[in-house]
């Protein structure tokens, strides 16, 4: 088979075997990988190539407008989750990535600290920073604006941004836009918590959305591949629907801590170089703690995460 021509191209969604490949001219391309090819060598991944990758693409002679994927280029970053294929492969779910917009809602359903906390640590580790949306404010009464605000105030003074919206009445969306503006950003979030609607107020794009399902709290999946879509002004966001958690891949417990950014300040203040801040004498870390300088909460997740990962393998 012949190749009419190379172009450089990025991934804009993924299908399992098909990719979407956006040419500099705009132009939306079906793309495919043909045999093994050489990748980044570092990445044991269950998918050679994700959204946001930038690659080279050779159309296909005699087919119908479909490429084949040639060469991809060296990857700014990526974040990864485990790999629904084995729980010590990982799967890339996006890569060259700006920042991360993580929905968040206080009810209907409800976002634990625990999933904001393993998503700032895996986002830190790849140094990618994250932007934390408070979505649904219509919905919050007292109870949940003191929640909110307790969140607000732990999240800021770690040095996170914290917005409060409402995306279903277009409130808040200016200061996103702004924020979003000339940047790639992964949105992720749990289902339902406004993440389509937030992309639609955005983008002007109409993707579906989908009503919470009543019993249960928890948001129904409506679509299962990453995506990504062009923001008016410049920039994109990626939308990685279905993707519940991110695991916490490739961190040893002596490094966790350097992922809760609060924590760093005392990281060397404590009596053993090794510490991991959970028995030990002397942690500066859990002194911090007592006194009120790191959020209990924080400390928590930081201890749940801990014993989560295995020793054995470092
Ligand atoms: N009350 C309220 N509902 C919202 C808001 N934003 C989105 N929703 C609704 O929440 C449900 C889930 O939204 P969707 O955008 O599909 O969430 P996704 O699963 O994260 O993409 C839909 O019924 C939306 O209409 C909001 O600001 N307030
Ligand atoms: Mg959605
Ligand atoms: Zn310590």
């Amino acid at each position: 088979m012949a190749y009419l021509y190379a172009v450089q191209a990025v991934i804009y969604k993924s299908t399992g075997s098909w990719y979407t490949a956006k040419t500099a001219t705009g132009e939306l391309i079906q793309a495919r990988m043909k045999g093994i090819f050489k990748k980044d060598e570092d990445i044991t991944s269950t998918n050679p190539i994700a959204v946001g990758d930038e690659v080279r693409i050779s159309l296909e002679d005699g087919e119908q407008g479909t490429a084949v994927i040639t060469e991809i280029a060296e990857r700014k970053n990526y974040i990864v989750r485990s790999s629904p294929q084995g729980k010590h492969k990982k799967h890339i779910v996006a890569a060259n990535l700006d920042q991360a917009a993580l929905v968040c809602t206080v009810k209907e359903p409800r976002t634990s600290q625990g999933f904001i906390d393993r998503f700032l640590v895996t986002a830190a580790a790849y140094h990618i920073p994250v932007i934390l949306v408070f979505n649904k404010q219509d919905l919050y009464k007292a109870k949940e604006m003191e929640k909110f605000e307790h969140w607000q105030a732990v999240y800021e003074s770690i040095g996170y941004k914290v917005l409060l919206t409402t995306a279903g009445k277009g409130e808040g969306m200016d200061i996103l836009r702004d924020l979003l503006k000339g940047h790639t950003t992964l949105i992720s979030g749990h289902s339902g918590v406004g993440k389509s609607t937030i992309i639609n107020q955005v983008t002007g794009l109409q993707l579906k959305t989908k009503n919470v399902s009543g019993w249960s709290g928890k948001g129904l999946h409506t679509t299962t591949f990453a995506e990504m879509f062009d923001l008016p002004d410049g920039g994109r966001l990626i939308d990685t629907p279905g993707v519940r958690e991110f695991g916490i891949v490739d961190i040893p417990k002596t490094e966790l801590s350097h992922y809760f950014l609060e924590m760093q300040p005392y990281l060397q203040h404590c009596q053993f170089n090794n510490c991991i801040h959970l028995d030990e004498p002397g942690c500066a870390v859990k002194e911090a703690v007592e006194v009120g300088k790191i959020d209990m909460d924080r400390y928590v997740s930081y201890a749940t995460i801990l014993v989560t990962i295995e020793e054995q393998l470092y």
